[in-house]
């Protein structure tokens, strides 16, 4: 009976080190990273296309992704911050709507011992140690600067403009760093040019409806922007909803017309570039998944991560390059950014 008892235990003791040894490190594999991203909403075409880049992303690495929609509001943006924190996730991504307010739940998600990475927008911190482990991002001031190079170049090869260029710009979210660092990339190029200023600012928050809104006040304060050189607006569905009142006005942009520049390259931006009514377009990429996710790895593995990585933001000239853009939107746009 001893005996039997023993080969019984015996036995037992090897089946469980048995199924241990295999199933540890199949069971270590396929514990998925669980990542909550706090998105500031879907205020723009660049913005959709994004979080789409971002799921997909996860999808095809196989992230356990929780998605927040910020709904442009920092409150539901800190929210889902402490929700993350409360669902003791491996990382959180956040997309800051604004600069300045996160220094608290920053403090918290450190407390927690859970790394929170930036991906687009940045933020302010009153304590460098709270600053996030890591960000990537393009770098909008160097937008803006690109932006007012091309204003600049183009203002020269016109007589009409050479000696004086008068700018309108359509501004994007008050206290974001895209908008705040975008007009002080510009800025700094302008002060190189005496000839050229800007005469009129208008808020749009970044959407279609925010630029029409901006640019028919401008139109009417402008008288009908007849001495306007440039518009230069801080992202394409604010310039395109411009447009719209533009021609509505019977104003004619880009070739033979106002200049005009914006940032983000969305499929639209690509069409109105190839009919003539935008002149110049500064390329954002919405697709930053596969830096941020190997930013967590990088982070959770304890690599030494750079406090910026910056994507890069080339620029797209329309005059004499419409058939190199039909590609854009030769599907109609459907997903709006085809890039
Ligand atoms: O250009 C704009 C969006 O934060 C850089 O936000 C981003 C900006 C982008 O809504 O379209």
């Amino acid at each position: 009976m001893k005996r039997i008892k023993m080969i019984v235990l015996v036995a037992f003791v090897l089946a469980l080190a048995f199924a241990s040894f295999s199933q540890t490190p199949v069971a270590r594999a396929q514990k998925a990273l669980v990542i909550a991203f706090i998105q500031t909403g879907s205020e723009s075409g660049w913005r959709t296309s994004f979080t789409d880049a971002m799921k997909a992303e996860a999808t095809k690495e196989g992230i356990d992704l929780k998605f927040t929609d910020g709904q442009q509001k920092q409150e539901v943006q800190i929210a889902g911050i402490r929700a993350a924190i409360a669902q003791k996730v491996d990382a959180i991504l956040l997309a800051p709507i604004v600069e300045t307010g996160w220094d608290a739940v920053l403090k918290e998600a450190q407390a927690a011992k859970i790394p929170l990475i930036e991906v687009d927008r940045d933020v302010k911190v009153s304590d460098p140690a709270l600053y996030p482990v890591t960000r990537v991002a393009a770098d909008f001031t160097h937008e803006g600067a690109l932006a007012a190079s091309f204003v600049a170049t183009a203002a020269a090869a016109n007589p009409k403009w050479q000696t004086q260029c008068n700018i309108v710009e359509l501004q994007g979210t008050t206290g974001s760093s895209a908008a705040v660092d975008r007009a002080a990339g510009f800025a700094n190029v302008l002060k190189l040019f005496p000839t050229l200023k800007i005469v009129a600012s208008q808020n749009g928050d970044f959407t279609r409806d925010g630029g029409q809104k901006a640019m028919e006040a401008l139109i009417k304060s402008q008288n009908n922007l007849q001495d306007i050189c440039a518009i230069w607006s801080h992202n394409d569905d604010m310039l395109l909803g411009a447009l719209v009142a533009l021609k509505a006005a019977g104003i004619k942009t880009g070739t033979g017309g106002i200049l005009t520049i914006s940032v983000d390259g969305v499929c639209y931006a690509y069409k109105a570039l190839a009919d003539g009514d935008f002149s110049a377009n500064v390329v954002l990429l919405p697709s930053l998944g596969v830096q941020a996710y190997q930013a967590v790895r990088d982070v959770i593995a304890g690599k030494t991560v750079p406090k910026w990585t910056v994507m890069p933001s080339p620029m797209n000239i329309g005059a004499g390059n419409a058939d190199k853009f039909q590609k854009y939107f030769a599907g109609g746009c459907a997903g709006y950014y085809q890039g």
